[in-house]
Formats: structure tokens, C-alpha cells, sequence
């Protein structure tokens, strides 16, 4: 076996432990299935307990393990909050009304599996009970400042300056003649930099940064982010198990202008890179070296080789 193999699978091991760590916080904060609102509960939990990998909670943790973890007692809110987010704009963006997909993580998509109009309403709920939950932990470290700035991160990066506001530009994208490098470039800052981004550095407020260490985090995942997503470019074209759902190739073929388009298969690869390498530098200034951070990251960039 090969260094690189021996290394993979290692991350991956350590990856799957994580996961299942929290996968455990997040099903704490889950809504009981009871009373006549059992349906959307239902919708709920299939939609967020269905196989994902889990990195934004992950990489929040590890974030807050680069510091000296002041306030570890708000981290499981915002854990399990970022992952509400996120499953609810992968039950949205499957919605017929968008990508109209039917499959997702190996398994029908949400609204394939409840009905369209339960899909919007679970997608909805989700990013309600997320700031319900975040919200809860005011009750345990309200009089911590970096709590109240983690609250308003995570609106706003959810929002239209961060994820929505991708999400809004990628849509009307489809309609307009020459997509612009700039322009891909703002669509996958916001659509996926943007939630990566707050969970990051949420975790290194939660951790104690200050505000350049802040600024730091910031930087390295939104260069996180983009490779994260130039990955997953190169991958609707050479094809893998991330592509479940969607036929492989899928992207080029409806001629869906991606980073690859403008970079090339090696250019993107070769992109990807670089920008790992460069948020591993950002991480290794950080008072704590987290060495699991630095291996998924890094693993993370290579997931397709
Ligand atoms: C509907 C408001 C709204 C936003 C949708 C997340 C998103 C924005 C769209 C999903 C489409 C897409 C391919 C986004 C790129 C980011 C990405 C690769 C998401 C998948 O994240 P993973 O790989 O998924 O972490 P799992 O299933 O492991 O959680």
C-alpha cells in the first residue's frame, strides 16, 4: 500500500469517528415525532439524519481546538445548527423549483419522499428550529460576547451576503448568455464558502480568537470552501461515489458552466491544490496545531485522486 493510501484511510477512520460523534450531538437537539405535527418532524429528521459526512460541525470543533476553547459548553448548538442549515438547503436546492433531483445521499431526496409541499416545509422548518437551536445556547453562555457574535455569523452567512445569496445568483445564472469567471467565482463563495466559512469561524470565536486570529480562520475557509467546491466540479466529471443522484458527467453535459469549464480538468486540480495549501499555512499560524484539522483539509483536496 502506497503512503497516500496508508494516509487516506487513516483520515478516514478518524473522519468516520467524528462523524458519528456528531451525528450523536445533532440527534440531541432533534424534535420528538409526536402530535399532528409528526409528518414534518419525520421530514425533518430523514432529511438531516440521512448519511452525510458531517464537516461543517466537524470542522467547527476542530476550529475551536485551535484555541483555547473558552466556551466549549455553546459549541453542540452551533454544531448541530450549521448541519440544520445545510440540510435544509440540500432539501431545498432539490426541490423541483430548482435542481429536481430525486436522489440524495444514496436515497430519495426529501420532497421525492413526503411531497413537494412537505419539501418546502421541511427544508423551512429546518432553518427555523437551526436558529432555535443556536438561540438555546444563550441560556447556557449568554453573557459570552463571542456566543451573541457566533449567533449573527451564522445569520449572516446563511444568508442573502452568504449562502442564499449564491444560491440566488447561480439560479438567475442559468438564464443569462456567458457566465464570467468572476462571476462562477462569487456564486461558489457565497453558495458554499459562505456555510463553511461560519462554521469555521464560529468555532474559533467559540475557541476564543481574537479578531485577527479571526480573520485568519476566515481566510483559510474561504479557500477551503472553493476548493471544497472545485472538488466537486471535478468530480461531476470524472465520476464518483459524491455524484449519487446525478448522472455522471451530468453538469457538463446540460453544458452547466463550472470552475472546470474556464480552468480546465488539470488547471482546477492544480487550483485546488494551491488553495489547500494555502489555508494550511493560515491554520498552522493558530495557537493550537490541530493535526486532524490540517489532514482532513488536506484530505478533503485529494478526496478525488
Ligand atoms: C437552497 C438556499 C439554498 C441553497 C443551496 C448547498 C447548496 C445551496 C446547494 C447544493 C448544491 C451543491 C453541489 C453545492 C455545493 C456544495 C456542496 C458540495 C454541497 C454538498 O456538501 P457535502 O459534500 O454533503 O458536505 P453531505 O451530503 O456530505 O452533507
Amino acid at each position: 500500500m502506497t503512503q497516500k493510501a496508508v494516509r487516506d484511510m487513516d483520515v478516514r477512520r478518524e473522519l468516520e469517528e467524528r462523524t458519528l460523534e456528531a451525528e450523536g450531538i445533532i440527534r440531541r437537539f432533534l424534535p420528538r415525532e409526536e402530535g399532528y405535527q409528526k409528518t414534518i418532524m419525520e421530514a425533518m429528521s430523514y432529511a438531516l439524519m440521512s448519511p452525510g459526512k458531517r464537516l461543517r460541525p466537524i470542522l467547527m470543533r476542530e476550529c475551536a481546538a485551535c484555541f483555547d476553547q473558552t466556551s466549549p459548553q455553546a459549541l453542540p448548538f452551533f454544531m448541530a445548527a450549521i448541519e440544520m442549515i445545510h440540510a435544509y438547503s440540500l432539501v431545498h436546492d432539490d426541490l423541483p423549483a430548482m435542481d429536481n433531483d430525486l436522489l440524495r445521499r444514496g436515497k430519495p431526496t426529501t420532497h421525492a419522499r413526503f411531497g413537494e409541499a412537505m419539501g418546502v416545509l421541511a427544508g423551512d422548518a429546518l432553518l427555523n428550529y437551526a436558529f432555535e437551536t443556536a438561540l438555546q445556547s444563550l441560556e447556557t453562555d449568554g453573557t459570552n460576547p463571542a456566543v451573541h457574535k457566533s449567533l449573527i455569523l451564522l445569520a449572516r452567512k446563511a444568508g442573502i451576503y452568504g449562502m442564499i445569496g449564491g444560491q440566488v445568483v447561480d439560479v438567475e445564472s442559468e438564464h443569462i448568455q456567458g457566465m464570467d469567471k468572476h462571476r462562477l467565482d462569487f456564486i461558489h463563495e457565497l453558495k458554499t464558502g459562505a456555510l463553511i466559512e461560519a462554521a469555521m469561524c464560529i468555532g474559533a470565536l467559540l475557541g476564543g480568537a481574537d479578531e485577527s486570529q479571526l480573520l485568519t480562520v476566515e481566510q483559510a475557509a474561504a479557500k477551503i470552501g472553493l476548493a471544497f467546491q472545485i472538488e466537486d466540479d471535478i468530480l461531476d466529471i470524472t465520476g464518483d461515489e459524491k455524484t449519487i443522484g446525478k448522472p455522471v458527467g451530468s453538469d457538463e453535459r446540460n453544458h452547466k458552466v463550472t470552475y472546470v469549464t474556464f480552468a480546465g480538468l488539470e488547471g482546477a486540480r492544480r487550483d485546488a491544490e494551491s488553495l489547500t495549501r494555502e489555508a494550511l499555512e493560515n491554520l498552522a499560524s493558530l495557537p493550537r496545531k490541530n493535526d486532524f484539522l490540517m489532514e482532513l483539509v488536506a484530505y478533503l483536496a485529494r478526496r478525488n485522486r
